[in-house]
């Protein structure tokens, strides 16, 4: 596979890089997630790589190709990123990152609106916000310990303290953390993180709740999950504005018709990928150079590769016009963002880890 070559530079300066995919245009995820789901993916996450194409279309027709990553595979040695938003009366965005495997993660941000003091913050088991913070489930303990301090041996997974807000309600988060990781059987990636109204008292305060939760009391903000990086190349669009969504269905026996509405797993409208208030399948629009091709880097909190909510087997579209990200006012706006027929599908599915090695340069330089 031939490294991408500069062949044009658009009237904006911007160089036109081939995207230099052979083969029709696939929506992937390494293989390597089959081996240590951090979540789980579901039975149905096999290898799939469709892509549909519709005849009167044939002018527009677009080659795609999507990573779909929470880590770049193709060099163990790259720090493994995440982000967590946390949101509730009480919010903030907290970041994870883990240079290898084995190594400690480092965890940093800052949470406002609490209470001056000690709250309890752990990373409990379950990336699931459906009812609050409540269906997050207990502290995550892949070794069935008891509660305890972050620094003690016998602690859950999940336990990582206190984090102290000062006068002002602002808690400054620094901390290492060698049981948790980004990777493997201990991944935190998919779960939720908490932080409580009350202090966690390290397993050792003599209240009943000690060995299980540090006493720490109700749960005032929790973030769902980690973020989710799409990386990739389009060429062959019309350029301007194009709508990126995720559509319920891995479907093609009707065509792109049987791809169902946007993936929405939450019962919501519409909307833009910065709203709360929007399919999980909403990704905004793509910006098509004026040569014909976009390139995508996006970081997205909602949509997630692992779980019963997760992405892999619905299909990725693009469509005609621009997505008015619900504010259009129009009929469609607040169902499609009234962004016409899609131009471009594809199935968000499993590739081999190869794809991935040969194809990842092709997104990382600008
Ligand atoms: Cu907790
Ligand atoms: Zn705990
Ligand atoms: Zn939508």
């Amino acid at each position: 596979m031939n490294s991408s070559t500069v062949n044009k530079v658009d009237d904006s300066g911007w160089p036109c890089t081939a995207c230099e995919y052979e083969s029709p245009g696939f929506a992937m995820l390494p293989s390597s997630w089959l081996k240590s789901p951090p979540g789980g993916l579901g039975t149905g996450a096999g290898t799939a790589d469709t892509f549909g194409s519709r005849s009167q279309v044939k002018s527009h027709f677009a080659k795609f190709s999507l990573l779909v990553l929470e880590r770049d595979y193709s060099s163990p040695k790259m720090p493994v990123k995440a982000v967590c938003v946390l949101s509730g009366d009480v919010k903030g965005t907290i970041y994870f990152e883990q240079n290898a495997d084995s190594d400690a993660v480092k965890v940093t941000g800052e949470v406002t609106g609490l209470k001056a003091g000690n709250h309890g913050f752990h990373i409990h088991e379950f990336g699931d916000n459906t009812n609050g913070c409540t269906s997050a489930g207990p502290h995550f303990n892949p070794h069935g310990k008891e509660h305890g301090a972050p620094d003690a041996s016998v602690r859950h997974a999940g336990d990582l303290g206190n984090v102290v807000a000062d006068a002002g309600g602002v808690a400054k988060v620094d901390i290492t953390d060698k049981q948790i990781s980004l990777s493997g059987p201990l991944s935190i990636l998919g779960r939720t993180v908490v932080v409580h109204a009350d202090p966690d008292d390290l397993g050792v305060g003599g209240h009943e709740l000690s060995k299980t939760t540090g006493n720490a009391g109700a749960r005032l903000a929790c973030g769902g999950g980690t973020a989710v990086t799409v990386t990739g190349c389009v060429e062959g669009l019309p350029p301007g504005k194009h709508g990126l969504h995720i559509h319920e269905f891995g479907d093609f026996s009707r065509g792109w018709h049987s791809t169902g509405p946007h993936y929405n797993p939450y019962g919501r409208d519409h909307g833009g990928p910065e709203d709360t208030n929007r399919h999980a399948g909403d990704l905004g629009n793509l910006v098509v150079r004026p040569c014909g091709m976009a390139k995508i880097q996006m970081v997205d909190h909602q949509i997630t590769l692992v779980g019963e909510h997760s992405i892999l087997g619905r299909t990725l579209s693009i469509t005609e016009f621009e997505d008015d990200l619900g504010k259009g006012g129009h009929d469609y706006s607040k169902t499609t963002g009234n962004s016409g027929n899609k131009i471009a599908c594809a199935m968000i599915g499993v590739a081999p880890e190869e794809y991935f090695q040969e194809r990842r340069h092709l997104t990382t330089h600008d």
